[in-house]
């Protein structure tokens, strides 16, 4: 096993313990079980935890004991993953009935009430994370307003609309979807799972822009990746979809370069720091690969 497995391995459980006792807090089975039980439906139902697990892989890397406190904002992140693919599946945006071999939550629960949910873990998000204790309040603040930047409408919410939008008037390119879908819609909350862990870590600008390179293309990586996987099954026509615009060998070699672009932002990251381990990232980066 990995460095990166080992420490997946150890946390994960973590995670959900901490998003288990946050969710009895924000929505207490006792006031509401209904809510309670759908929140736990679409907070648990089998995700890899790759966000919460990328800012927890930051303070890992630079050798810190992680916090019970920190674990809240990591967590808290999967809260609004957790939301978006409540929202996306609903029939009105991707009306997908499985998720994660599953019933889709609206399939589940009912449109109103995947509606309801979505929002409920939204917001909740930002309840756990004012809630961070030993944190300083400038901190909190700053990591609050990066989380509503990277799910709000300069980001998660703006990429679903270009990914929703009619594309017949489009003039849609490879320039146009990375900036348009793929950086708002999946990388800028990859990307603030790591500004938010060098934020608590007070870092200095050189390094906190290099982990913001390294989660930016690793984002996108991960879009790229999903959707090379996705082409190879099924050939459908997506024109928002990179090897469907580019075709599959195009797509490949970006991919690839994008996978230069994480291992380059990593090294610099380890030539300017000797405290730091590349390893954690780096096995984001190999389950890509
Ligand atoms: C509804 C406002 C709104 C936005 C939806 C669907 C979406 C935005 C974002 C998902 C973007 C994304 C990461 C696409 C790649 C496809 C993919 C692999 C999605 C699932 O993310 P994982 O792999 O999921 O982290 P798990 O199941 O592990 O939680």
């Amino acid at each position: 096993m990995t460095k990166f497995e080992e420490f997946a391995q150890e946390w994960r459980p973590q995670i959900d313990a901490t998003i288990h006792s946050e969710l009895e807090r924000v929505m207490p089975a006792q006031e509401n079980a209904d809510l309670n039980e759908m929140m736990a439906y679409g907070l648990f139902s089998g995700g890899k935890r790759v966000r919460p697990l990328l800012t927890l892989a930051v303070w890992a890397s630079f050798g810190l004991e992680i916090q019970k406190e920190w674990l809240k904002l990591a967590s808290a992140i999967e809260w609004v993953h957790a939301y978006s693919l409540v929202h996306d599946d609903l029939p009105a945006m991707d009306n997908d009935l499985l998720r994660r071999g599953k019933p889709s939550l609206h399939a589940k629960f009912g449109y109103a009430n995947a509606i309801l949910t979505g929002d409920a873990l939204l917001t909740g998000a930002f309840e756990v994370i004012s809630s961070v204790k030993a944190v300083p309040a400038e901190t909190l603040l700053e990591v609050t307003r990066d989380l509503s930047q990277a799910a709000g409408a300069a980001g998660m919410v703006g990429g679903q609309y270009h990914d929703m939008e009619n594309h017949e008037d489009l003039d849609i390119d490879q320039s146009w979807l990375f900036q348009a879908i793929y950086e708002p819609k999946t990388a800028a909350l990859i990307t603030y799972s790591l500004t938010a862990a060098g934020r608590l870590l007070n870092m200095n600008r050189t390094d906190f822009q290099l982990l913001k390179q390294w989660g930016e293309n690793f984002g996108l990586a991960f879009q790229v990746a999903d959707d090379i996987d996705d082409y190879a099954q099924d050939e459908e026509e997506n024109v928002k979809s990179l090897p469907q615009l580019v075709g599959m060998d195009k797509a490949v070699e970006v991919r690839d370069e994008l996978f230069s672009r994480v291992k380059e932002s990593l090294q610099a990251l380890a030539e300017r720091n000797q405290d730091f381990n590349p390893e954690y990232l780096a096995g984001f980066l190999a389950k890509l690969e």
